[in-house]
């Protein structure tokens, strides 16, 4: 771990990229780009040395939520496009939410076919090391998950007051995530509990022989928790077991679309607050899959599903949570904003954008007031 300020701001400068740049591409989205620029850098071209400066300015900046755009999808597989959530969501949060958006650390620079550094053989990683760091004996990693890990382990160590709001990505994004959340406030003595809204429960062991992706980021995360029962997962509907399945093998706790539509989010959500309560959770990380909204909301996805949350039920939850805990750490993630399953047309993609920045900006502000 950088041991400096100076040693993790060279980091920095090196393994991430201005925000909204984590495709690498010259001209796709470049509107986009342009228009994301002009608003936090006031020019459309040239911003390196403009957020290389912003870096200088963290440690006296009072936001507690520090934004982090990891485009990566690398750990998905049916439907992919998350790769393009960190531009799009940020313009969205922007225009749609301007006073939300908070200090942007910028996005980490993705080799869209790598995953995990561990997955790689020396040959590949030094070659990669000689295209991103223009080295082949560099000690910084090349695969998104590795560097978002290293990335988020220096942040804690450095601003330990602060929190990472990632947006991804594809939700392999969340293991090094949470992992990394959860390593730096068991050091600090904190209990923590993940929030986890999503369709699916992501609880495979491994999916083809890999263990780090997008359906079995939540196992790997288990072993860093108080307990299993502290992952507590909301709007799960499309899952080849059962709910007592679930619970039974991981020790885990599950809220089902169908569970909050019968009982009613409010309900859910005390029992959610009485649990922790007893447990004695001192703090919460929200880790948000769009997927765990319903299609008609979040069709811009890699797997939309019918019979999901509302926004609301969505929105419920959370603030009722925020009123009894403080929330450190949160990522919204699998927003493909140019996939769009469904039959409406285009105004899809701005409606799973449009309700993915809502969440986004309650997020945001709830992490800047923790
Ligand atoms: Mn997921």
């Amino acid at each position: 771990m950088s041991s400096t300020w100076s040693a993790y701001k060279e980091k920095l400068a090196n393994c991430l990229c201005p925000p909204g740049d984590g495709v690498f591409t010259v001209n796709t989205a470049k509107e986009r780009k342009s228009q994301l620029r002009e608003k936090l850098f006031g020019q459309a071209d040239d911003v390196e040395p403009l957020w290389l400066a912003s870096l200088d300015t963290l440690p006296n900046d009072p936001r507690k939520a520090v934004i982090l755009g990891i485009s990566s999808d690398c750990g998905g597989g049916i439907l992919r496009g998350a790769n393009w959530g960190p531009l799009f969501l940020r313009t969205t949060l922007v225009e749609q939410h301007p006073s939300s958006f908070s200090y942007d650390l910028g996005d980490v620079r993705v080799i869209p076919h790598l995953l995990h550094d561990k997955y790689l053989n020396s040959e590949t990683i030094s070659r990669c090391q000689n295209a991103l760091y223009k080295r082949n004996d560099s000690e910084y990693h090349v695969s998104p998950l590795s560097i978002t890990e290293d990335v988020c382990d220096g942040f804690y160590a450095h601003f330990p007051q602060k929190g990472i709001f990632g947006i991804g990505g594809d939700h392999s994004i969340s293991y090094p995530l949470t992992k990394s959340y959860l390593k730096a406030k068991r050091n600090q003595g904190k209990r923590t509990a993940i929030i986890h809204f999503d369709a699916h429960t992501d609880l495979l062991v491994e999916r083809l022989g890999i263990d780090l992706c997008f359906g079995s980021w939540c196992t790997h995360i288990l072993e860093f928790l108080p307990s299993p029962r502290h992952l507590i997962q909301f709007g799960i509907r499309s899952s080849g077991k059962d709910k007592s399945h679930w619970e039974s093998t991981f020790g885990i706790k599950q809220h089902w679309a169908h569970e909050i539509r019968s009982k009613g989010a409010a309900v859910i959500a005390d029992e959610v607050i009485a649990q922790l309560k007893a447990d004695k959770v001192d703090e919460l990380y929200v880790s948000f899959d769009i997927d765990a909204l319903d299609a008609q909301f979040a069709s811009a996805t890699g797997t939309p599903e019918a019979g999901g949350m509302t926004p609301e039920e969505a929105m419920t939850i959370l603030q009722k949570l925020h009123m009894h805990f403080p929330i450190t750490g949160a990522d919204m993630m699998e927003i493909a904003p140019f996939t769009d399953s469904s039959l409406e047309g285009r105004s899809s993609s701005e409606t799973t954008l449009r309700e993915g920045a809502k969440l986004s900006a309650f997020l945001l502000d709830a992490m800047n007031k923790a």
